[in-house]
């Protein structure tokens, strides 16, 4: 009696020892959100698939990629090895396309107008057996199949009677990495450069295929390798060849590489005495340039050029237009089917201008100008990656362009890898904004799919915010904004809420009630950054040079438009940047009925008031308050948040592994320092003028203003608090 009462206390010690062990089993999050760790026992008719055997088309490299992430992916899952076998199993899952599956193009399937990325998932019975059919014009549209029935089977979703159809909305869904020839890369917080140049060609690192695993996983299909403040060097003979090896990795995934393109590179390269775009020397040295690149790389993307911004050179130093340049890189490029991508990050600085308006009317005179092979890549806000902006102006205000919209999922001025923020929010904000191009539902979405202008290429880009660090990101939920990017590039239509779901299914927890507590923490979290950093429409408060930490009384720099207290203006008599007709008027950009919402103190948003306003302390707010009282109370309802974040983190403890849970915790803990620091140092100096005391409920700040001019809190983020290896202790 005794002895069973023992061996069932054991027993059961043993069980509850391998339950914890599953939950608290280190994680690096490597994986990301790929991992395919066995599904959890349950309910298992509703989500556990029977999955027999596997039946997949072909024997290119595209297809060896399908075969192997299904046989990874499933068996893993399922817990069980997945036979590939040719017979028509009960059970089966075939992927491939008419033409490479003999048993997929008797299904007949509705492929026309799939394009050539689309796919269909249908359950099917054949000859009385139950049969998955993962179908696609091309075995990319089939890859990207089978990652999405991968997706189906993370996230717990039945699959006993699947009839998906997928295409994307958009063509060009791609990354810009800026990395530079050094291996550092320009905003980035997550280690060094992926692509190890100084080993390439000759030594290909294995994760450069998970990299490409990992994009293909939501749709990206193209990667610009270097900086857009480029080194002409990566258009070097020496370069291209390490090119060329990272493109031969990334194409069975259905990735293309990009070049940024240094203007100057004929110059600097090619001992030419000019870049000129008339110079028949130049073109003859870009076409050039061109063959050579096609000859290694025969589905080379083409380039990507920031020009005459920021000290880049460009056409204007030969009193040439943006569209003259763009177009002669385009006429390189055209004969190998490639497109030349010009960024509307254009900023000349003119004593007394606004920079909300400098792009526009840079750009703006040159619409229809360029060739049918040239996009034009526009920053998602007027001024630069800001937590919050309004839409830029451009969207919709160039009809006879091409227009992309380019977003930065790295995080600039956004807490670097430090602050956990879900950014499918601001990028919702964005792409469903109406521009009222051509009278209401002109969305930026619909500027950036083509069906507002019917644009014949479409492309949206996001800055990666990839690196070295072995979780790819620095902080384990940024992964979250790499996946979410390409979920939205690939169909602007979702909602952050379901992408958030899915990506915490497959890559944090199954556990309902923690999916529910971290989805809700994920879709606060950028409201939430908004108000500790820059509320109600403030802007560029950072730091000067790295941005990070608040410095509102900044105005040492001699160029002003880098200065915050240029974008603040505060003063006596009030904060804000008057963009209406009474300061700059470049409200007028936008079309009405927006300039009019925009202008007008009635109608314009509170979280525009003051990107738009320069409206005295005590203004009269909608809510009844002060601006004033207003302002402070948003700093500290980030505040609120940010510490709420570490008690709702606490509660998930168990539903996560023991890695991820610390590292998060530990970053959790800088972001709350970071935003009550926001809160302080903001208030103190906004202080100065309003001199009006702080509303109840608003914590005083704990130093003095001098204190926070002084102290970088960067200093800190350099010691370690913020960095990988330190985290995942
Ligand atoms: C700014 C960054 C700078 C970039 C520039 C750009 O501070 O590092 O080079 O944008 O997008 O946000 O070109």
């Amino acid at each position: 009696m005794r002895v069973a009462k023992l061996l069932q206390t054991l027993l059961l010690t043993a069980l509850l020892l391998a339950s914890s062990s599953v939950l608290t089993k280190a994680d690096d999050g490597y994986r990301l959100w790929l991992r395919y760790d066995a599904l959890p026992a349950g309910n298992a008719a509703l989500y556990r698939p029977r999955v027999a055997s596997l039946d997949i088309g072909g024997d290119s490299a595209t297809a060896a990629a399908i075969r192997d992430e299904l046989k990874t992916g499933l068996g893993g899952l399922l817990g069980a090895e997945i036979p590939l076998s040719g017979k028509l199993n009960d059970g089966a899952v075939l992927a491939g396309t008419p033409q490479n599956s003999p048993a997929i193009a008797a299904l007949k399937l509705p492929l026309a107008d799939l394009g050539d990325d689309g796919f269909v998932i249908r359950s099917v019975r054949i000859k009385g057996k139950n049969v998955t059919a993962i179908a696609a014009r091309s075995e990319l549209g089939a890859l990207y199949g089978a990652f999405h029935f991968l997706r189906l089977v993370q996230t717990l979703q039945p699959i006993a009677n699947l009839n998906v159809t997928e295409k994307p909305k958009i063509a060009l869904r791609m990354l810009n990495h800026w990395d530079n020839p050094d291996g550092s890369i320009e905003r980035g917080y997550a280690g060094k450069s992926l692509w190890n140049w100084a080993e390439l060609p000759e030594k290909i690192d294995p994760r450069l295929r998970d990299y490409a695993r990992a994009d293909a996983s939501v749709g990206i299909n193209g990667a610009v390798l270097n900086n857009v403040n480029a080194s002409a060097q990566i258009l070097t003979a020496e370069y291209l060849k390490k090119v060329a090896a990272i493109a031969a990795v990334f194409r069975p995934y259905g990735i293309r590489v990009f070049l940024s393109a240094r203007f100057s590179a004929p110059i600097e390269l090619g001992g030419l005495k000019t870049a000129d775009p008339f110079d028949a020397g130049v073109k003859k040295w870009w076409r050039d340039k061109a063959d050579e690149i096609y000859g290694l790389i025969p589905d080379f993307g083409g380039f990507l050029v920031k020009a005459n911004s920021e000290g880049q050179p460009g056409p204007r130093t030969y009193d040439r237009t943006h569209a003259d340049g763009a177009n002669l890189l385009a006429a390189a490029v055209a004969p190998h089917g490639g497109i030349v991508i010009w960024r509307a990050f254009v900023y000349d600085m003119k004593p007394g201008y606004d920079r909300a308006g400098a792009a526009y009317e840079n750009l703006r005179p040159f619409d229809g100008k360029f060739a049918p092979n040239a996009l034009l890549q526009v920053k998602n806000g007027p001024v630069d990656f800001q937590p919050r902006e309004p839409f830029h102006p451009l969207f919709g205000a160039m009809p006879k362009t091409q227009v992309m919209p380019e977003f930065q999922i790295t995080q600039e001025y956004l807490g670097f890898s430090n602050h956990l923020v879900f950014l499918a929010e601001m990028w919702r904000e964005v792409l469903s904004s109406d521009t009222y191009a051509k009278g209401r539902g002109s969305t930026v979405a619909r500027v950036a799919d083509g069906s507002l202008f019917r644009q014949k290429l479409t492309a949206v880009a996001g800055v990666a915010n990839t690196g070295s660090d072995r979780n790819w990101t620095g902080h384990d939920f940024l992964q979250a904004n790499w996946y979410a990017f390409g979920r939205l590039a690939w169909n602007h239509e979702l909602s952050p809420a379901a992408i958030a779901g899915e990506w915490i299914k497959m890559t944090l927890t199954r556990e309902p009630a923690a999916v529910a507590r971290i989805a809700r923490l994920m879709l606060g979290s950028r409201e939430a950054l908004v108000d500790y950093m820059t509320p109600l429409g403030l802007h560029h408060q950072m730091w000067g040079g790295h941005h990070y930490g608040p410095a509102p009384w900044w105005n040492s720099y001699s160029r002003d438009d880098w200065n915050p207290t240029y974008f603040n203006k505060a003063a006596a008599d009030g904060i804000g940047f008057d963009r209406t007709k009474t300061g700059s008027d470049t409200v007028s950009q936008y079309f009405p009925p927006v300039r009019d919402e925009f202008s007008n103190l009635k109608t314009v948003p509170d979280k525009y008031l003051l990107w738009f306003h320069h409206v005295p302390w005590t203004y009269r707010m909608r809510s009844g308050r002060t601006l004033w009282d207003e302002l402070a109370l948003r700093y500290q309802r980030g505040v609120d948040w940010a510490r709420n974040a570490r008690r709702e983190w606490d509660a998930v403890k168990g539903a996560i592994d023991d890695e991820r849970f610390r590292a998060v915790a530990r970053k959790l803990a800088i972001q709350e320092r970071d935003a009550v620091w926001w809160k302080d140092a903001s208030l103190s100096y906004f202080q100065t003028f309003s001199k009006l005391p702080l509303p109840a409920g608003v914590e005083k700040p704990a130093r003095t203003l001098e204190e926070y001019k002084k102290i970088d809190l960067l200093d800190d983020f350099a010691r370690g608090i913020g960095s990988f290896d330190e985290n995942h202790k």
